[in-house]
């Protein structure tokens, strides 16, 4: 394809271009997407402009209001936090950019500003976190500590919630300590040090994700404790290593979230720019794996 791309947004020059924003690199699953982004968006034979927002929203509205002004035909973004996207989603729709949601949701009001959203269902991976370790743990006493995701973040205030809900009905599950760490491992190793200095009785470590799991692992061998057994984890993604750290017992449980988002989103932009409907809301399909379960998919783990 060397066509030039169109300079009228919506035009019908055959090559289509996108503008995306993505999050940040802060992660397995983070990297993972970006590179299903890139293959998607080659392999559809769509032009792809991409920018990484560090994880900070001002840079995010950056990069977008700059699509606006290029004239992208479409506009895709998985927005780092829930909050705060009116404005620049309503200076896309008077520039007529389509603008599709993947990953992460905005709480806006107004469903006319974005096309759709695609992405997984973070409630419901709160609470298969929570609903394994109500099967796990019975009536015993069961202290945790919580690894939030970024403040403000979709992912970190649904698998909050999602978990909540499930362990509501155990008293006996107490959810001690909870702060974030950012979706990151380094913030996941800082924050369980600091749990571990002021909470002797930490059985269980509840990780928004696989990253701040495998660096609250770092923090808890460093503490002289055994990860997976003296305390247990359950963490969210299944990226590569958090399956590795699973297989070798280091890890409890994680609830799958996967990154591969796209071939969705290419198709659902190529629908968008052809007038056709798409759906409001496209959930992704996710398991979760015990132990024994990580062992089997290993192998042929594409990311
Ligand atoms: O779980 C985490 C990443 O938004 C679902 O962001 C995504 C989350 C993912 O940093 O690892």
């Amino acid at each position: 394809e060397d066509s030039v791309a169109s300079s009228e947004a919506g035009g019908s020059s055959d090559t289509i271009t996108m503008g995306f924003a993505q999050v940040g690199a802060e992660s397995g699953w983070r990297t993972a997407n970006t590179k299903s982004i890139q293959e998607s968006a080659k392999a559809a034979g769509i032009e792809l402009k991409f920018s990484d927002a560090q994880q900070k929203q001002e840079n995010q509205i950056k990069a977008i209001r700059s699509y606006i002004q290029q004239k992208v035909d479409v506009i895709a973004f998985s927005p780092v936090v829930e909050t705060g996207w009116d404005s620049v989603l309503q200076e896309a729709k008077r520039a007529k950019i389509p603008v599709i949601l993947t990953d992460r949701a905005v709480d806006s009001e107004d469903e006319t500003l974005y096309e759709t959203f695609i992405g997984s269902d973070f409630v419901e991976e709160g609470k298969k976190a929570g609903e394994w370790l109500v099967q796990e743990v019975g009536t015993a006493e069961t202290n945790v500590v919580e690894l939030q995701g970024t403040t403000g973040a979709a992912p970190a205030n649904d698998r909050r919630d999602g978990f909540e809900e499930a362990v509501s009905g155990s008293p006996n599950i107490k959810v001690i300590a909870s702060q974030t760490g950012d979706f990151t491992r380094s913030g996941g190793k800082e924050v369980m040090e600091a749990f571990l200095k002021s909470n002797p009785d930490i059985d269980v470590v509840y990780a928004h994700n696989d990253d701040m799991g495998l660096g609250a692992i770092e923090a808890i061998e460093a503490a002289g404790k055994v990860p997976g057994q003296d305390i247990k984890i359950i963490t969210v993604d299944a990226v590569k290593d958090g399956m590795q750290a699973l297989a070798d017992g280091k890890i409890n449980f994680i609830v799958e979230c996967s990154p591969l988002l796209g071939d969705q989103l290419m198709d659902a932009a190529q629908k968008v720019l052809a007038g056709e409907e798409v759906e409001k809301r496209i959930v992704t399909e996710e398991t979760t794996f015990t132990q024994e379960q990580a062992v089997e998919a290993l192998p042929t783990r594409k990311y």
